[in-house]
Parts: C-alpha cells; structure tokens; sequence
C-alpha cells in the first residue's frame, strides 16, 4: 500500500492499543487507511495488553498510539484526535 507520496512512515516502533467496538478507534483505524499507514494493533480484550497500556500509559483508556522513541523513552499518546493529527504529520514528513 502507499500513500500520497509514494514513501511509507516507518511505524515499527508503534502499535495502536485499541478495541474492536470502540468508535473512537475505529476513527483511528480509518485514519490509517486512509493514510496508508500500517501499525501494530494491540487489542486491550487481550489482558495482556490491556494491563501493559494500564501499566505504561497510566489509563485503559482507548485509542492509545504507543511510540518507543531511538532515545529508550516510550509515549503514551491517548486522544483519537490526537492520534490522527500525529499520523497525518507522519505522511507530512515524508
Ligand atoms: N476522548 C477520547 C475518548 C475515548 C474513549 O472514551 N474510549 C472509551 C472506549 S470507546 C474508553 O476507553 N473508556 C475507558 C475505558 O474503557 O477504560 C478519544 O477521542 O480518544
């Protein structure tokens, strides 16, 4: 799959902790293909995720973009909004 310009983001060190039922995270999933973007998706119905997302992000709260940064510092981003302003960003700096 591509995006506008050809060249995908590198999201390997991202994954999506989301729900099946969720609407704020189906936004998000439509977000990303709409963007050609493909991530890891990680859901929280799996009680491992769910309390790795609880243990991290400090919330169960879905949808949550999980980035682990070169520097070893890991982001918690919650906001489906949010979310989709950073991945557009992504396709921007390509
Ligand atoms: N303002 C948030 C709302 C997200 C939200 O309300 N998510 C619900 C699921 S649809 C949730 O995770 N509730 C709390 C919980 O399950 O712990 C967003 O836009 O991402």
């Amino acid at each position: 799959m591509t995006n506008q310009n050809n060249t995908m983001p590198d999201t390997s060190t991202m994954s999506l902790y989301h729900k099946a039922t969720c609407p704020f995270c189906l936004r998000v999933r439509w977000a990303m293909q709409r963007l050609g973007i493909d991530l890891e998706l990680r859901s929280t119905a799996d009680p491992e995720h769910r309390s790795d997302l609880l243990a991290g992000g400090g919330q169960t709260m879905v949808p949550c973009l999980r980035i682990d940064h070169p520097d070893g510092q890991t982001q918690w981003m919650y906001e489906s909004a949010d979310i989709i302003d950073y991945l557009k960003s992504l396709n921007d700096q390509n």
